[in-house]
């Protein structure tokens, strides 16, 4: 995606065993840092948004800097006793 401070990143939540989209997720925690080469304390704030798609978590973020960042969401996702970690690496162009 290209750099910016209103940058909106959206993920899906898929359920391994069934392949099927998880809908009904509650998102605890979500962390934007460039990475995973270098830069590591170089955090991007991000902040939820609502959306018109039930299976799409929507996000906004500010990327001010072009290069690989690294995304971390954390999630309580109904019958799952464990919080669900997700890390998806990304790249910020011009
Ligand atoms: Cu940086």
């Amino acid at each position: 995606m290209k750099k910016g401070d209103d940058v909106t990143l959206a993920v899906r939540l898929i359920h391994k065993a069934t392949r099927k989209p998880v809908t009904d997720a509650v998102v605890t925690r979500t962390r934007i840092d460039m990475g995973p080469d270098g830069m590591a304390e170089m955090a991007a704030p991000v902040t939820a948004m609502p959306t018109s798609e039930l299976m799409v978590y929507a996000f906004k973020a500010g990327l001010s800097m072009e290069g690989r960042w690294l995304f971390s969401v954390a999630a309580k996702v109904p019958g799952e006793p464990d919080t669900v970690v997700g890390k998806i690496t990304f790249k910020v162009t011009r």
